[in-house]
This record gives structure tokens, sequence and C-alpha cells, in this order.
């Protein structure tokens, strides 16, 4: 009886189990699958692989003198640029003379620091090389009435004089019965009447540069 019993409740489980789905297991049956497992360590990384081959090259570009795009912006920057120039030169700023730019910044130092602050400035002392450029360097000793010192010095041979990388003078100024120093006065300074002096190098004098 007991026996009969149990069947008949197996059955009917067996039923219920059908009707309900498959969330619950049917007792006597192997459970539902578990829960997958963790995701397993990185592996090592892989050999390098070979270096693909070389692309087509890309599409030629036009030449620079004929590029337009290019040409445009060049004369956007000098357009810029000489209007910078112009507003420089209204304000008295600088001073145009040929393909050079000279200007001042108002201080009076020695040679030696004349020399480094038009370096640093990005320029190099005032060198006469002709008369416009001489009348140019004037003007600014005119305007600031200071003696200036020029880019030229005083060779091993007492009394000749040639520019700072050592070649000849191709214009000179002197004032009369200068230059008289016979080596005693290695450096050049400008009057305020334009004219050159050789003078000793540790003046204070107008500190003019070139660009
Ligand atoms: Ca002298």
């Amino acid at each position: 009886m007991l026996y009969t019993y149990t069947i008949f409740e197996e059955v009917v489980a067996h039923q219920l189990d059908f009707l309900q789905g498959p969330q619950r297991p049917p007792s006597g049956m192997p459970g539902l699958p578990g829960r997958d497992g963790l995701p397993g360590v990185k592996g090592p990384q892989g050999e390098k692989g070979n270096k693909g081959e070389r692309g087509e090259p890309g599409p030629e570009g036009l030449p620079a003198s004929v590029d337009p795009e290019l040409q445009e912006s060049l004369q956007v920057l000098k357009h810029q640029i000489t209007r910078l120039e112009g507003v420089l030169t209204l304000e008295g700023k600088i001073t145009e003379v040929g393909e050079k730019i000279l200007a001042t910044n108002g201080k009076e130092v020695n040679f030696e620091t004349t020399l480094s602050a038009c370096e640093h400035a990005g320029g190099s002392i005032a060198t006469p090389r002709n008369k416009e450029e001489n009348d140019a360097i004037w003007d600014i000793v005119k305007q600031f009435n200071r003696y200036a010192y020029l880019g030229i010095r005083e060779s091993d041979v007492p009394g000749e004089f040639h520019y700072l990388d050592g070649k000849p003078l191709n214009y000179t100024n002197w004032r009369a019965r200068e230059p008289n120093g016979k080596g005693g006065e290695n450096c050049v300074e400008m009057y305020t009447d334009g004219g050159w002096n050789d003078k000793k190098c540790d003046q204070y004098r107008l500190t003019i540069c070139e660009f």
C-alpha cells in the first residue's frame, strides 16, 4: 500500500514539474547545470608579427611655387609683416635701410655688452657698410643725442680697422684726424655728427643693433 502510494506520488510530481516548467528539477532527476566559472587568467602576449609591406606613395603635392594655398598664405604673411613694420617705423621703434632694420633699446652700455644685447635679440651691432646705412644709424644717434659703438674693431695692426668678421672695411666715415688711438683705442664710436672716432671699448654708448 505504501509502495503504491509512493509510485503514484512520483508520477504526480513528474506531471507537476512538466506543467510548471524546467526551473524546478523533477525529483530524482539531475539538477540544473551550474553557473559558468570565472574567466581564466590572461595568457602571455603572442610574438610580434612580421612587418607589413610598404604602402603605395600618396598623391604628389604641388610645388610650393605654384601651390595656390601656400602662395596665398605667404601673401597674407607678407602683408601682416609689412603692416607691423609700418607701425614700428611710424612710432620710431625701427629704421629700415635696404635689407636691414636698425633699432635701439635706448640703453648705454660698453662695447661687449652691446654685442651680447644685440645677439640676444637675434641681431648684431649696427655696422655701416655704406653711406645710406651710416645715415640711418646717424639718425638714431641724433634722435637720442648719444654716441654709439659700431661693429668695427682695430686689427692687430695699430690704426687698421676691420669688421667684426675680420674683413676689411669697404666704407669709412672717420672724423678729421681720426683714427688716432695708435692701438690704444680698439673700438669705434659714431659722433652726433655721423663721423667716426676710435675709442676705448669700456665707455657707455647707445646700443644700436641691426637685424
Ligand atoms: Ca680717437
